[in-house]
C-alpha cells in the first residue's frame, strides 16, 4: 500500500464534499453517483446540453463554470452555485467577460472550462473561439464579475489546464495543441509564464499510447499536488469503427518538472458504459473537468461530462486512486 499524502497547498478541508460510498459489490477505483446525471439541460432555459463543466469550493459551498450549448447550438459559459455540489443553480445568461481589448474580448464561442484557485483568485481557462479554437484565460473573485485576459496560445489549442500554484516560480499550464476540427491526434504539453500572459518553456508531457488512449490525450481537472507528484487526471480517446470513445485515467508527474511523467494508468479509471454516457449528442464520451478532494478523509469527487449532453459525478478514495496509478501503470 502506498502511503501518499496530499500537499499542504492541495486545498482546504471540504467536510461537505459531495459524496456517496462505493456501492456494495463494486470494486472499481472510481465509481459513479447514483444521482447521475446530476445536471441536465433543464437547469438552463434554452439549453441543448450542459456538460464538460468545472467546479471549485467557494465560500463554504461550491461554485463553477458550466458549458451550456444552446438550442441554436451556440457554445457558451455560464456561472453556477451549489450548496451541496449535487444540486446546481446555473445563471440563465452566459458569462460576459470584461475585457480591455475588443479584439480578444469579442465573444465567438467558449467551451470545456476549467476553474483553478491560484494565489488570490479563481482563474478560468476554456476553449475560446479566436480564428479557431485556442485557450482563453480569465478570472473572477466572486463568480459574478469575470475578467478576460490575453489568450494563452495561438490557435489551435484546447484543454488548457492551470496548475494550482507556481512551479519553479512561474505560472504553469498543460495544453493540447490541435487543429480546426475534431482533431484525430493530440499530445499534452507543458508551458510556463511569469505573468499569465506570455507563455514559453514548452515541454512535451505525454503522447497517446495505445488502448483507450490510442488516438489523443488531454488534461482534465486542475492537477492535485501529492507527495508522489502531481496527480493529473486526463481523458484519452480511442478510435473505434464507430467513432471516438472518450475515457479517463490518471498520471503522476514530477513536482518540480511537471512535464516528466512518473506513472500513468494502463487501464482507464472510467469509461462510457451507462446510458447517459453512451447516448447523447456525442455517444461514448466521459470527459472530466474538475476533481475536488477533502484532505482529512481522502474523499474525491470528480465532475465529468456524459455524451456531450449532461454533467455527472464520480467518486474515489485518494489512497486507492494513488495506489492504482502507481501499481497499474
Ligand atoms: C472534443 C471537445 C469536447 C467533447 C469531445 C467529444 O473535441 O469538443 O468538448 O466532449 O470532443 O465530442
Amino acid at each position: 500500500m502506498v502511503t501518499a499524502y496530499l500537499a499542504a497547498g492541495s486545498g482546504p478541508e471540504l467536510p461537505n464534499l459531495p459524496w456517496e460510498p462505493r456501492p456494495a459489490g463494486c470494486d472499481d477505483v472510481v465509481w459513479r453517483s447514483a444521482r447521475n446525471p446530476i445536471i441536465t439541460r433543464d437547469a438552463v432555459p434554452g439549453a441543448n446540453s450542459i456538460f464538460n463543466s468545472a467546479v471549485v469550493p467557494f465560500e463554504g459551498q461550491f461554485a463553477g463554470v458550466f458549458r451550456c450549448d444552446t438550442t441554436a447550438r451556440d457554445m457558451q459559459l455560464h456561472a453556477g452555485r451549489s450548496e451541496d455540489g449535487f444540486r446546481w443553480q446555473i445563471a440563465p445568461q452566459r458569462i460576459r467577460f470584461r475585457c480591455d481589448d475588443d479584439e480578444i474580448g469579442t465573444f465567438v464561442y467558449g467551451y470545456d472550462p476549467r476553474v483553478c484557485w491560484l494565489e488570490d483568485r479563481y482563474y478560468i481557462t476554456w476553449c475560446n473561439g479566436y480564428h479557431g479554437p485556442t485557450i482563453g484565460v480569465g478570472y473572477t473573485y466572486d463568480f459574478v464579475t469575470f475578467y478576460q485576459m490575453e489568450n494563452a496560445t495561438l490557435p489551435y489549442n484546447r484543454n488548457g489546464v492551470l496548475f494550482p500554484r507556481r512551479v519553479r516560480g512561474k505560472y504553469a499550464m498543460l495544453s493540447r495543441p490541435s487543429d480546426t476540427g475534431h482533431t484525430p491526434f493530440g499530445d499534452i504539453f507543458y508551458s510556463e509564464s511569469p505573468d499569465m500572459v506570455h507563455w514559453g518553456h514548452h515541454r512535451h508531457v505525454m503522447s497517446p499510447c495505445g488502448g483507450w488512449q490510442a488516438t489523443k490525450v488531454g488534461a482534465g481537472p486542475t492537477p492535485i499536488e501529492t507527495s508522489e507528484g502531481w496527480l493529473v487526471i486526463y481523458h484519452g480517446v480511442l478510435t473505434s469503427c464507430n467513432g471516438f470513445v472518450y475515457s479517463f485515467g490518471a498520471a503522476l508527474t514530477d513536482l518540480d518538472q511537471p512535464w516528466k511523467v512518473i506513472h500513468r494508468t494502463r487501464a482507464y479509471l472510467l469509461n462510457p458504459r451507462e446510458p447517459y454516457e453512451c447516448v447523447g449528442d456525442v455517444p461514448n464520451v466521459t470527459f472530466p473537468c474538475a476533481a475536488l478532494v477533502d484532505p482529512p478523509s481522502g474523499r474525491m469527487a470528480i465532475y465529468y461530462g456524459g455524451a456531450d449532453t449532461v454533467t455527472c459525478l464520480a467518486f474515489a478514495q485518494f489512497d486507492e486512486l494513488m495506489e492504482f496509478v502507481i501499481h497499474e501503470s
